[in-house]
């Protein structure tokens, strides 16, 4: 029998095209060469697509150095494509639409974070094409980028949060005064503000006083139109891995110990001082309820293959309160979600088997939806 095609679409426009080298790069590697044939698709942070030699050498590199390599591939050969030999420029999204199409691959990781890869419009691209994809689909991916619309469904459905305010930039630059008043009456010092939008922790501060929170907001308002502001609570960091679509499962319960005053860009991607411990040390009631919780979000904000989803277990009080999901989680070997279900019995290969067959389940299962009326 043939062997699967899986394309592996990294790179990316954002500020973190290393980490996903690094997480493309795991996959790769551990993707069992007697079941699958890995078809490497980079996207270059000026937006390009590069397929066929240009993808091995930017993993190759793994340094995010690619300035010389990319600019020299605006033209390569599709690997297996009829027209060998030939170049085909791939400097359009829609080309490689129509190379999805065509067939050249079964299913498609997306291994993408931020502004375009995990907000949902790499998802919509694949939809499009008619090709299975590993992940949330278009709008669990987006819902997983907005941390406002994230909190709303999370309050409809019972799930405890941490009080917020979210302000538009827009408002903010007419007026802070009444912003600033609002935040100090509701929410109170310290205070964690971010981005609305951004998938890591660029653009977040604490803020303890007025002046730190008007310089928090305008640092914020730097990456996003809107910003969110949350109450800061002594708290340890939980983390739940959930794998599946319409049944899915919660893996064990994981904390991070972080290296500085929160878990930060720095700390959580670039330091690599934070301390992971699984599974973490708690109540077998309160894992459970993480646990519960978890699952209880994946489907609220309607995800399918997997997520991370993130808790705050206050210290004094002992109360629970989920903060966000991660519909792209980092996923090299030593990341949090694939240690995870390495804790829970599921080694890291097993886990790229399970996550393609959701996505290929996933496929099929929309494939039966009716999408006209028939009389
Ligand atoms: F394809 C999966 F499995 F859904 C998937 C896709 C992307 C898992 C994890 C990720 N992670 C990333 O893309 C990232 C680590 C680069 C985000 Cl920073």
């Amino acid at each position: 029998t043939r062997k699967l095609r899986v394309g592996v679409i990294f790179g990316g426009r954002s500020g973190e095209h290393e980490v996903s080298i690094a997480s493309a790069t795991s996959i790769i590697e551990h993707l069992d060469p007697n079941k699958y044939e890995v078809v490497p698709i980079a996207i270059t942070q000026e937006g390009r697509w590069l397929l066929g030699a240009a993808p091995q050498r930017l993993l190759a590199a793994e340094t995010g150095q690619e300035g010389t390599v990319l600019s020299e591939s605006l033209a390569v050969t599709l690997p297996g494509d009829p027209t060998v030999g030939r170049l085909v420029p791939l400097n359009q999204s829609e080309n490689v639409g129509q190379a999805l199409e065509a067939g050249r691959v079964d299913v498609i990781f997306p291994v993408l974070h931020g502004t375009y890869g995990e907000d949902g419009t790499l998802q919509g691209l694949l939809e499009m094409a008619g090709v299975p994809y590993v992940g949330c689909g278009v709008l669990g991916s987006a819902l997983g980028m907005d941390k406002e619309k994230m909190k709303m469904i999370f309050q409809a459905v019972g799930l405890p949060i941490v009080d917020y305010l979210v302000y538009r930039r827009h408002d903010w630059e007419r007026d802070p005064g009444p912003i600033l008043e609002a935040v100090e009456a509701r929410l109170g010092y310290p205070c964690f503000v971010k981005p609305v939008n951004l998938g890591s922790s660029v653009g977040i501060s604490k803020a303890h006083n007025r002046k730190e929170l008007e310089q928090a907001i305008a640092f914020a308002a730097e990456y996003d139109r809107k910003i969110i502001v949350e109450r800061g609570i002594d708290c340890r960091e939980l983390e739940c891995a959930v794998l599946g679509n319409d049944e899915p499962l919660a893996s064990v319960v994981g904390e991070i110990i972080p290296s500085n005053e929160f878990y930060d860009y720095r700390a959580k991607y670039i330091d690599n001082r934070s301390q992971i411990v699984i599974p973490a040390d708690l109540p077998q009631e309160t894992a459970e309820q993480v646990r519960r919780y978890a699952v209880q979000a994946f489907l609220a904000l309607d995800l399918s293959g997997l997520a991370r989803v993130d808790f705050f277990l206050q210290k004094a009080s002992g109360q629970l309160y989920i903060n966000e999901v991660n519909t792209m989680p980092g996923f090299t070997t030593i990341s949090m979600y694939p240690k995870l279900w390495q804790a829970s019995g599921l080694p890291y290969e097993q886990l790229l088997d399970h996550l393609i067959e959701l996505a290929l389940e996933r496929h099929t299962d929309r494939q039966r939806n009716r999408t006209r009326l028939q009389l």
